[in-house]
């Protein structure tokens, strides 16, 4: 089993912690998206990364579908069974892949354009959607026991991610987020090996 990916994007870090906390043994293939490269192309049409393909060359994506594969190949290691515990799982998985979604649409558009024209209400509009959804985050931390689940590797991700895309700019007055990588690493040891 392959997974494109690399390693500064959000959402394949997202998939690589969960692969490895599941036990699910996958190669990670380095994938540079802006040169479309064939064999990530032959796996997602749509050029984007993470991308899983099994050894019988089934090819899963985006994120979420992955995350539900690895999920069906493990009898359940990401995502509760109870239906209210679910949701809940589901919905934080949402806001920290929607914050990525807010933060990649920043970063493309000032990689992207020439510096003329960069739109900065649109960036300053995303902006204002990850702050939103960074304070609600805070007011509403996720639990987190033993066993970390899909929204815990996507809160993970997405902060790992927002410091190294725009260090020192969303730690203030959310203390709690601050801490999370932290406790996050306590019960999932392995992040270490995500971390750089
Ligand atoms: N919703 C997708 C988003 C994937 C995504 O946007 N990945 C970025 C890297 S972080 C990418 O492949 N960008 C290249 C492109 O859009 O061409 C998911 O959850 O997998």
């Amino acid at each position: 089993m392959k997974i494109f990916y690399s390693s500064t994007s959000p959402y394949s870090t997202k998939v690589r912690m969960a692969a490895q906390y599941a036990g699910l043994a996958a190669e990670a293939v380095v994938a540079d998206t802006a040169k479309d490269p064939a064999e990530l192309l032959a796996a997602n049409p749509l050029g984007k990364i993470p991308a899983l393909v099994t050894d019988d060359g089934l090819a899963v994506f985006d994120s979420r579908a992955i995350m539900n594969y690895i999920d069906r190949q493990s009898r359940g290691a990401l995502y509760p069974r109870n239906a209210v515990k679910r949701t809940e799982v589901d919905v934080l998985e949402a806001t920290a892949d929607g914050i990525c979604d807010c933060l990649l649409a920043i970063v493309y558009e000032r990689r992207s354009r020439p510096e003329d024209k960069v739109y900065q209400p649109w960036i300053d509009r995303q902006w204002q959607k990850v702050e939103r959804a960074l304070d609600h985050l805070e007011a509403n931390m996720p639990r987190l026991g033993k066993k970390p689940n899909a929204g815990h590797f996507a809160l993970a991700a997405m902060l790992r991610y927002i410091e190294l895309r725009f260090a020192g700019q969303w730690q203030r007055g959310r203390p709690k987020l601050k801490r999370y990588l932290t406790r996050f690493e306590a019960v999932f040891p392995d992040y270490a090996a995500f971390k750089d």
